[in-house]
């Protein structure tokens, strides 16, 4: 076929096909249709050579265009490093159960670290968007590499819909293929309490269902926390990773500043308040959660060191952002205060507004009584794999140069911070920045002074850009509440569907409000009065849409928890095919005519696709053949060009 291909007249070297080929020699291409994997796959290279990249929030290319090298572990042969390690902290907790596991960490004796390479790191440098392959490709060597780590966090918050969303990835395909390389380590995984891995209330059967099946899936340790602090939504979350079998680890999140005795909210006695409440509930281990950064070491000090005396036996597991540049300084401090556990990713995706560095952290310790008893030099053979994928993702990365000590005034989380930095860059507007962060602080305290993490953070982040965009002061949004017509986030804040904030609502602010637009308040937790989600009847749905064997449980959680975005994925999917398979390089950029590369399609099974041709537009159709050679064979795909 292919000889016939390219001895065809109407076919002209040097890549350009003078002729809609698929249009006007039909028994040539016949062969070459097929709805095989590796055709789906075809339309979507197809597509990315003529309409350029598919992923939204992608500015450019890859700085990267080579493979990624997977680093050999000093001290571990090649051989061993490329089959899983088998022992760590994960033994601990299948041998002995959640609250023996948590008696361990207490009693050991060096300083504890979790890895949040594969989760908040990525979601708060790079929007989210890290493949599970390029996870995969290193996980086994972090198996070893991180063998004492006390857990790697790796699913949960943004990861779960940015997955489907924007990569195309089913995120329970993600954890399993991830649990079969890393089987000693604990995973951790980030739940909004009664919001799961969403922005909104769900019914409760539903978050039971999604920790049951997260625990099956592989997760060991939710970090359970809710946006407001608010104590029924954490309640809710707890329960249901207790009776999943999960390790429950209930969060506060860190708002304020304890250290500074004219800040009347959030003082330390408000979070031993919510400390004892959480222990109250049933927590295995407590979270501080200090999203975006506002712990400094002297209030880490007043914090970690309140809650140890109050608590001796209870695990602490701190987590930070480096945003303004004193992660490291906090976590050591908290170590020193009685802390097991804190947060690090590894050094190349660290700092900024993700977690301080994991080989700073190492190498601080390394010799102290406190030593972590991880490698430095393992540390840093991983790190060099970090290095190459940071600029394998470099089309999705702000490109933040400093840290933010204005973090202290504005308090917006790490995640958050880069994706509003992103949308300012957008609007190319130089000083729209600058004005979205001063927002960002007014904006808090129109809504009472809140904690800001998902989705609380976006009902300030909305509020803050509806008010730079209407060019709207603090004074004229209380004068004109009435008549202003707020973002929906706003309203529902104000009506209550997030919970209550601890120090309750702005009043008379939200009442004038909900009034003028005849607006319902919400009391006690939201989710209380919603009647439980039919699964079964979903499933039965989704069955009817797409066949039975190919919708599991997990699909019924994700279509209950997501219903346009599980569908859009599906759509994709049946287009595409399974893109995870596709290495990042080829996934991000178009390829060059003559191009070739390959990779594997299932174990054992490889793919060599080339890049032949690309036809000319087609006037009548609006699409352009293109050509590629796949296995050998010659295959083409039809795609509509975008105007
Ligand atoms: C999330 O909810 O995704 C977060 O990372 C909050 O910090
Ligand atoms: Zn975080």
């Amino acid at each position: 076929f292919i000889i016939k291909l390219l001895t065809h007249p109407t076919f002209v070297f040097g890549g350009r096909i003078w002729t809609t080929f698929i249009d006007d020699t039909p028994e040539l291409i016949a062969g070459a249709y097929s709805q095989s994997r590796g055709q789906k796959l075809l339309r979507y290279l197809g597509e990315l050579v003529v309409n350029g990249s598919r992923v939204k929030g992608q500015v450019g290319y890859p700085t990267l265009q080579t493979q990624v090298q997977i680093p050999t572990l000093p001290g571990i042969p090649k051989e061993r490093s490329a089959t899983p390690c088998q022992t760590g902290w994960r033994n601990v907790l299948l041998e002995k159960g959640p609250k023996g596991f948590c008696q361990a960490v207490r009693a050991h004796k060096g300083a504890l670290i979790m890895d949040t390479t594969w989760r908040d790191a990525h979601q708060s440098l790079l929007a989210t968007r890290v493949r599970t392959i390029d996870m995969a490709r290193i996980a086994t060597t972090t198996s070893h590499a991180l063998q004492g780590a006390f857990a790697l966090e790796c699913w949960g918050g943004a990861t779960f819909d940015v997955a489907m969303r924007f990569l195309w990835e089913d995120p329970w395909d993600r954890l399993t293929t991830l649990r079969k390389l890393v089987p000693n380590i604990p995973f951790s995984m980030l739940l909004r309490g009664a919001n799961a891995v969403g922005y909104t209330s769900y019914p409760d059967n539903l978050i039971y269902a999604f920790c049951k099946k997260a625990v099956e899936h592989g997760v060991d340790i939710f970090r359970v926390f809710d946006s407001l602090n608010y104590e029924e939504n954490l309640r809710l979350g707890i329960d249901a990773v207790v009776k999943a079998g999960g390790v429950a680890e209930g969060a506060i999140s860190y708002t304020g500043d304890v250290s500074d005795p004219n800040r009347k909210k959030y003082d330390l006695a408000y979070y031993l308040d919510l400390t004892d409440k959480l222990v109250a509930d049933g927590i295995h281990i407590l979270g501080i959660k200090d999203m975006a950064g506002l712990l400094k070491p002297r209030a880490a000090t007043m914090l970690v060191g309140g809650i140890r005396k109050r608590h001796p036996d209870l695990v602490i597991h701190v987590h930070t952002h480096d945003t303004a540049g004193t992660g490291v300084a906090s976590m050591l401090a908290c170590y020193e205060a009685g802390a097991d556990i804190v947060d690090v990713a590894v050094d190349s995706m660290s700092g900024l507004t993700s977690q301080p560095s994991l080989g700073a952290l190492v190498a601080a310790l390394e010799g102290t009584d406190r030593d972590t008893g991880l490698h430095f030099d393992k540390v840093q053979a991983i790190n060099s794999y970090w290095e190459q994928v940071r600029l394998l993702y470099s089309c999705f990365d702000p490109g933040l140069k400093s840290g933010d000590s204005g973090v202290y005034l504005h308090e917006m989380p790490g995640g958050q911070y880069t994706n509003l930095l992103f949308q300012s860059q957008q609007l190319g507007l130089g000083d729209a920045w600058i004005e979205v962060k001063k927002a960002y602080a007014t904006a808090n305290r129109l809504c009472g002074d809140i904690v800001k993490v998902t989705p609380s953070s976006k009902v300030v982040g909305d509020l803050a850009q509806f008010m730079v965009s209407q060019k709207l002061t603090e004074q004229e949004v209380i004068d004109r509440a009435e008549e202003l017509s707020f973002p929906t986030s706003v309203l529902e804040y104000y009506q209550g569907y997030l919970g209550e904030p601890p120090y309750g609502f702005p009043e008379p602010l939200r009442t004038r409000i909900l009034e003028a637009k005849g607006l319902q308040k919400v009391e006690g937790r939201p989710g209380a009065n919603m009647p439980p989600l039919d699964l079964e009847g979903l499933k039965g749905d989704l069955v009817e849409e797409y066949g039975e064997k190919s919708v599991r449980d997990v699909d019924v959680i994700s279509a209950a928890l997501y219903p346009k975005v599980y569908e859009e994925f599906r759509h994709a999917q049946d287009i595409w095919g399974d893109l995870s398979v596709l290495p990042t390089q080829y996934f991000l950029t178009p390829l060059k005519v003559g191009e070739e590369f390959s990779f594997e399609l299932d174990q054992g099974k490889k793919l060599f696709i080339k890049l032949m041709a690309i036809g000319p537009l087609n006037e009548a159709t609006g699409k352009r053949d293109v050509f590629f050679l796949l296995n050998g064979e010659a295959r083409v795909v039809a795609i509509q060009e975008e105007v």
